[in-house]
């Protein structure tokens, strides 16, 4: 029934209205040969639809970021997923690298819409999985030029790109490419930590250190940085004193403790402005009672209710890139950590401008 619908070319409105679930439209039918890899042209669609795990097992295929196609390159698509498997970074715990992996195979229980902002991603957008980032796992400085290399050609094509991580080194490179093509960039960081360290044990480079190097290399516009999460011990009394000096807003999380962020948010829009904004999310911003699969956990973090208002919070902002990192899945025994992570990439996937809403 649903192929004859399908094959009849039904608007949604029309199907909605012959109550065909949503979903329904645009998937192969297991029912009608068999068919597990999504595509455009069985779906009707103009953009990439993942199958639907009313057609499809969600056990099934190759696993990709959502279910999404595969693609080489970013050509032609409005976003894509891309790993950076590297934790050479790390200063604890080891695993990142094992993030991209884990955040795809968690990624499996992702749907096609957002039931709370009725977001439709790929009604908007046309996104895929564009695999990894080819890192050396040997040269830390060595990968940092590889990750350069590719997000250049990656944004040159248009796409925006939504990374999955790897240890929070990657956002130095990231955000070299990024600032290459669209300038100083506001930054909203979401972290335990300000990762702002100048040199960790002889070294310049190192997931402890990225936003210090971006300043000095002018890849951020520092008014228009906000860090929010910010915790742990330090090694002074005023952990955070060299951010504010460049001229960030630190929210640290003993403001954010038993509230909405909501209105924090609202401020940070009107920080933002209209330019260009990246979004660097750490899984160690939320508690580690809810992300425990991760490098340097912190006690007393984030929700991840919260992560999700600061995420939704980013709707209306100019993005040109986000991350996800930090997640470690051999600290992750139960895949909860990842499959937040998942969820959350879903999140700002559900924010990038000309999204649709319903
Ligand atoms: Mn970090």
């Amino acid at each position: 029934m649903f192929s004859f619908w399908r094959n009849l070319g039904l608007t949604r409105a029309a199907a909605v209205f012959f109550s065909i679930p949503r979903q329904a439209l645009g998937q192969c039918s297991s029912r009608t040969g068999g068919c597990l890899i999504p595509n455009r042209e069985s779906s009707g669609s103009r953009y990439n639809v993942p199958p639907s795990a009313e057609f499809v097992a969600r056990v099934s295929g190759i696993s990709t970021m959502a279910k999404l196609p595969y693609r080489e390159t970013a050509d032609g698509l409005d976003a894509a997923f891309i790993g950076v498997p590297i934790d050479t970074g790390t200063s604890n715990r080891p695993g990142a690298r094992f993030g991209p992996r884990q955040i795809r195979a968690e990624s499996a229980l992702l749907r096609a819409y957002n039931s709370g902002t009725r977001a439709a991603p790929y009604e908007s957008l046309m996104v895929a999985d564009i695999g990894d980032v080819n890192v050396n796992l040997y040269d830390l400085k060595d990968t940092c030029k590889r990750i350069t290399e590719a997000y250049r050609k990656i944004l040159a094509t248009g796409c925006i790109p939504l990374t999955l991580g790897g240890d929070h080194t990657i956002a130095y490179p990231i955000l070299q490419a990024v600032a290459e093509k669209h300038g100083p960039v506001g930054l909203v960081h979401v972290d335990a930590h300000a990762d702002t360290s100048d040199v960790v044990l002889g070294e310049r480079i190192g997931h402890g250190t990225p936003f210090r190097r971006c300043v000095e290399e002018g890849l951020l516009d520092c008014q228009r940085v906000v860090q929010i999460g910010l915790r742990g011990s330090g090694y002074s009394a005023d952990s955070y004193e060299w951010s504010r000096a460049q001229g960030f807003r630190v929210v640290q999380v003993e403001e954010c403790w038993f509230k909405s962020l909501s209105p924090l948010m609202s401020e940070v829009r009107a920080q933002m402005g209209v330019g260009p904004v990246y979004l660097s999310f750490d899984i160690d911003a939320l508690d580690p009672g809810f992300a425990p699969g991760t490098g340097t956990p912190e006690i007393a973090g984030l929700t991840p209710i919260q992560g999700v208002e600061i995420i939704r919070g980013c709707r209306g902002l100019n993005l040109v890139g986000c991350d996800l990192v930090e997640v470690s899945p051999p600290y992750d025994t139960t895949g909860n950590t990842a499959l937040t992570g998942a969820n959350l990439l879903f999140e700002m996937l559900c924010v990038l401008p000309k999204m649709k809403y319903y």
